[in-house]
């Protein structure tokens, strides 16, 4: 066991970022998954509230997605990463309850992305949010909605619900449903269909809007430079080819994204070349058969794992 005094404590807190991201859920793989990318080790399992990083001044605090917003706006800890939906709905709720909804964007994420949507039976006639006049609608983002269909004019009665939002009108609970969609399989499975979209979401990393100790800032710093040369990874290739001297204009053309291709010369072949060249974007079958057309050969497209720039 070893024991902290009030001092040393305080010395922490100036020292070592503060993170709080979802214990278990959509969310926490992929943000884990990152961490570790950007070379965060944690020894504790998932069970335990509090990880400390062994090899960086960094704290990740496991909690319920709902719970990071105010924690972040309550300056509980220095970052969260939550979706976007969470984030606005706890901001307008907070602002109704008189607590602080301070907050500063640091960068999206290249997770986490789902739709906020109205689905109705999908028997019913949909001719636009109007319809929605005077019917109970179920939704776990009472705030999110009111501000699409306030600025619509649409008078309705939000039933609020935490979990099942999708069985609702079946059960009789409500006409209409305003939920998250990834694939929209649940909506179907459960014969909705999706007519509108209210909100567009992704995966943040949102920091409290007070200036950090330096130290924090400089390691928030490193941390976001490693985060964005790990999304910039993910979706770039490098892609390696031999390739026609005449058509390497065109060749060019149809790799978009991909910035000064390195050229090496083939010994003992004058008309052909290596072109070796990174791509800020995904590739496609498509897009290697049209090389291959263009008269390219060993094509080859090998992911990046890291990236700075
Ligand atoms: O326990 P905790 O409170 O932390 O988790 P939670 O159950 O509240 O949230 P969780 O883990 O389900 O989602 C966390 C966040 O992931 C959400 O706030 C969104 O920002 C994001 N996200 C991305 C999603 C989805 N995709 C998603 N598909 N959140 C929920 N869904 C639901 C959707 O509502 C539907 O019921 O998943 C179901 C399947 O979706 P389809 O369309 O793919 O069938
Ligand atoms: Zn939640």
């Amino acid at each position: 066991m070893s024991i902290t005094t009030a001092s040393s404590e305080q010395a922490m807190e100036k020292k070592r970022l503060r993170i709080a991201i979802q214990k278990s859920g959509r969310l926490t793989d992929d943000t884990e998954k990152l961490f570790r990318a950007a070379g965060l080790k944690f020894n504790e399992s998932r069970d335990h509230l509090l990880a400390h990083a062994e090899n960086l001044p960094i704290d990740i605090l496991r909690v319920r997605d709902d719970d990071i917003p105010g924690l972040v706006m309550d300056h509980v800890v220095d970052l969260g990463i939550v979706g976007q939906n969470v984030l606005e709905e706890t901001a307008m709720q907070r602002e109704v309850d008189g607590m602080p909804t301070g907050y500063t964007q640091v960068m999206i994420m290249n997770f986490g992305d789902c739709r906020l949507s109205v689905a109705v039976p999908s028997e019913d006639d949909w001719h636009g949010l109007k319809d929605l006049e005077g019917k109970k609608i179920a939704t776990t983002y009472p705030f999110l909605l009111r501000r699409v269909l306030k600025a619509q004019g649409v008078n309705y009665k939000a039933v609020i619900l935490n979990g099942s939002v999708e069985v609702a009108p079946r059960a009789g609970l409500a006409d209409a449903i305003c939920d998250l969609v990834c694939t929209g399989a649940t909506l179907q499975s459960n014969g909705l269909k999706e007519v509108e979209t209210v909100y567009t979401s992704k995966a943040v990393l949102i920091s409290r809007d007070q200036p950090l100790y330096p130290e924090k800032q400089r390691m928030l710093d490193i941390l976001v430079q490693r985060f964005k040369g790990i999304m910039a990874a993910a979706e770039s290739k490098y892609i390696m080819m031999n390739a026609p001297k005449a058509r390497l204009e065109e060749i060019r053309k149809i790799l978009p994204g991909a910035e000064n291709p390195s050229i090496i010369a083939l010994d003992g072949n004058p008309d052909r070349v290596a072109m070796h060249v990174v791509s800020r974007e995904k590739v496609f079958w498509e897009t290697l058969e049209q090389l291959k057309k263009l008269g390219a050969t060993s094509i080859l497209v090998v992911p990046i794992e890291k990236m700075l720039d």
